[in-house]
């Protein structure tokens, strides 16, 4: 190896020589990483977090340290959110955990929709949930979540805030006046052409039940409400999986668009709520 690159760093070749210099500088490293990791024998391997993700919060309370990591700050809807779970010495913990956000308002408390996307057991302290908060923090009230591990319990206040354009939107039945929730999930990142859509339904039970709703039928259709028109070659989301409605919406050039969706069961109709967008 030694010897290629000392024949390599004779070209002239400026590309060739950085591409060399680049090899080089990867053995080196290499190197540095193997008398580093036999310096010390520590055993455990750190889990590699998702590095696009943010630190949010961490909390410390009954030996037990629970970051949490998310690509943005809490916000009203569909939130993805990765648990880092160590006890006081920074081991990272095995076990079974359950999670309880819960918001606290003058009058009273209540929860929000929850998912375990990979269940409750997690492994090298490791552990994802997905939280749709309903409201955000502020005078109205303020955010707790409540993590179980395995008995011991850590209590976080969080901060939720209202985005600019709404990722949830909610709305009263017309078939038997419930209230359901739609979080916007996808596009996150819309552009020109078709797009995956994705929305989560939920039916506010009561104040504590939130469950995922299945049986829905969904239309959507985009409106560019500027110049008065839709588009062509979209397609209805239908339900994957947990309440999760996927399809395709299809934006013929950019601008301000209201996603108008129509949520069925059967042939009643439950609402109409939108999403406004602009890229
Ligand atoms: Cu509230």
């Amino acid at each position: 190896m030694g010897e290629k690159i000392s024949q390599s760093f004779h070209s002239c070749d400026g590309y060739n020589n950085i591409k060399n210099l680049m090899k080089l500088l990867s053995i080196v490293l290499l190197g540095l990483t193997i008398l580093t990791m036999s310096s010390c024998n520590n055993d455990e391997v750190e889990p590699i977090f998702k590095t696009d993700l943010s630190e949010i919060i961490s909390v410390t309370e009954n030996d037990l340290t629970i970051t949490l990591y998310a690509a943005e700050d809490f916000f009203v809807g569909y939130n993805s959110i990765t648990a880092k779970i160590e006890d006081a010495s920074g081991n990272l913990l095995s076990g079974n955990v359950s999670v309880a956000p819960i918001m606290n308002m003058e009058m009273m408390t209540h929860a929000c929709p929850l998912e375990y996307p990979n269940g409750q057991n997690f492994t090298n302290g490791s552990f994802e949930f997905n939280s749709v908060f309903v409201m955000p923090s502020g005078e109205m009230g303020s955010w707790t979540l409540t993590f179980d591990v395995d008995g011991m319990a850590v209590k976080m206040p969080i901060t939720v805030v209202q985005p600019e354009f709404s990722k949830l939107k909610s709305f009263v039945s017309e078939m038997n006046d419930a209230s359901y929730f739609v979080a916007f999930i996808e596009p996150s990142a819309p552009e020109v052409g078709q797009n995956d859509i994705e929305l989560a339904i939920y039916k506010k039970e009561s104040m504590m039940s939130w469950p995922a709703v299945e049986n829905l039928s969904l239309e959507i259709e985009p409106w560019m409400v500027s110049m008065d028109h839709g588009s062509p070659n979209n397609e209805a989301p239908v339900h994957v999986d947990n309440g999760h409605y996927t399809g395709k919406v299809n934006f013929t050039m950019t601008g301000d668009w209201q996603i108008r969706i129509t949520v069925m069961e059967g042939r009643s109709k439950h609402g109409e709520p939108y999403f406004d967008l602009v890229f």
